[in-house]
């Protein structure tokens, strides 16, 4: 029977219940009417050609619909019966709304800029284990930006040196430290070694009355990750850190619900400027922080509001910051990182912006400090005591060298 095959429903009231509702923007020399029923038709139930094994029952159940189009940007509806959650995942997720619409000739450019997820989808996903209060309880820190450094050199360093910059981090006041994105298990550092040495700084802190963690980068092939992590743990690894693009989403939701791993997951973005980067094509961070959160990373980097080294668009970051802290996804709040190219200089300004619920991170900010990586960890967190205590940086760096010594170097922002 004939049936008219119109992927077309604007103005139509849907149920968000029963839909996932992805939001883009499309650059086409289309109308957009049809640029975004090309996208609903490729990702739901048709191709570049009508087919004679589409049914009208069939596409009245499972065929997307536009449900909005203002300028370049459309909302597109999937019905929630496409998605295979248990058996498929974020990688079927992604398949349908970040999948083959990214390469249809007609449309130049197209950006999935937001999605919103049905509760009965986000229900089957687990959400953080520690999220922002279980990791302030691990480091009985109050309720002030938790202040951290990523070891550098990025890779160089012995594990007996690795463990001697978490120390000095740790004794200068840092609650967080990590393994920089390039670095796994190289024959210079060996996992075991430097997971063994490093936890042993850690010891030495708490027993001088300071806590730390550092995540252990356990990024690797699929069929290893929960074995390394594992291991990483049995070694003394307080916190794991993988890298999200590059090991797939699928790893922290596999790390997460390993009832074996019992300590937070920082979750790493390395990779993600070739998809976030162009406002015109790709996808912004912001769905990919809602995605990280659903599979349980306890913490993401989201970018430094346009003050650090990194490019990044600002009021996009202010969206990342709500994805990972939002009440609109039923799961623990998860620690919004903020680390690229930062001193002790720009954290009145993260603060301001962000707030107190935040991991300030820096590599060279620390490391690259006159006073060594303690001098540096130094002035961090007394750029942190005084963002939290509402007092300005260069009043405080009047009673605090170090910091007053990061502010000669690198100025204030
Ligand atoms: C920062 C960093 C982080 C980036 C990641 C680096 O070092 O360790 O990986 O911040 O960027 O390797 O660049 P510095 P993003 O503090 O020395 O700059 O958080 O935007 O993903
Ligand atoms: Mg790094």
């Amino acid at each position: 029977m004939e049936y008219s095959e119109n992927y077309l429903h604007l103005g139509e009231e849907i149920d968000m219940d029963d839909f996932v509702v992805c939001e883009y923007r499309v650059t086409t020399d289309l109308p957009m009417p049809e640029a975004a029923s090309a996208i609903a038709t490729e990702q739901s139930t048709g191709t570049w050609t009508k087919i004679s094994t589409l049914d009208e029952e069939a596409f009245a159940k499972y065929s997307g619909r536009v449900i909005s189009i203002e300028g370049d940007r459309t909302s597109i509806a999937f019905p929630n019966e496409i998605f295979s959650i248990e058996n498929g995942g974020v990688p079927q997720i992604l398949s349908v709304v970040a999948g083959n619409l990214f390469g249809l000739e007609p449309i130049r450019g197209v950006r999935l800029e937001d999605i919103h997820f049905p509760r009965a989808i986000l229900d089957q996903f687990p959400g953080p284990k520690f999220g922002i209060e279980g990791i302030r309880r691990i480091l009985d820190r109050p309720k002030k930006p938790l202040v951290g450094t990523i070891v550098k050199p990025k890779v160089g360093l012995s594990p007996k040196e690795t463990a001697k910059y978490v120390y000095e981090a740790g004794a200068g006041g840092l609650s967080n430290g990590k393994d920089d994105e390039t670095l796994v298990d190289q024959s210079f550092c060996p996992i075991e070694d430097r997971t063994v040495a490093v936890a042993e700084s850690l010891d030495r802190l708490a027993e001088e009355g300071h806590r730390m963690i550092h995540a252990i980068n356990v990024s690797t092939s699929g069929h290893r990750i929960l074995e390394l992590a594992e291991k990483a743990q049995e070694w003394g690894a307080t916190q794991l850190m993988v890298d999200v693009l590059t090991c797939g989403f699928a790893a922290v939701q596999a790390l997460r619900e390993d009832p074996s791993i019992k300590v937070p997951i920082h979750v790493h973005r390395t990779m993600h400027a070739a998809i976030t980067r162009d406002p015109l094509h790709g996808i912004a961070m912001k769905p990919m922080v809602k995605l990280v959160r659903m599979c349980g990373g306890d913490g993401l980097h989201i970018g430094t509001f346009g003050v650090g080294k990194m490019k990044g668009l600002h009021h996009e970051e202010l969206g990342n910051l709500d994805a990972c802290v939002g009440e609109d996804l039923p799961y623990k709040p998860m620690i919004p990182v903020t680390s690229g190219g930062l001193h002790a200089g720009m954290v009145e300004a993260l603060v301001k912006i962000a707030g107190l619920d935040i991991q300030v991170q820096a590599g060279g900010g620390v490391s690259g400090h006159p006073g060594g990586v303690r001098g540096g960890a130094m002035a961090m967190s007394q750029a942190v005591d005084a963002a939290t205590l509402g007092i300005s940086l260069t009043e405080y760096a009047k009673s605090h060298p170090e910091l007053a010594q990061s502010l000669d170097k690198w100025g204030v922002v």
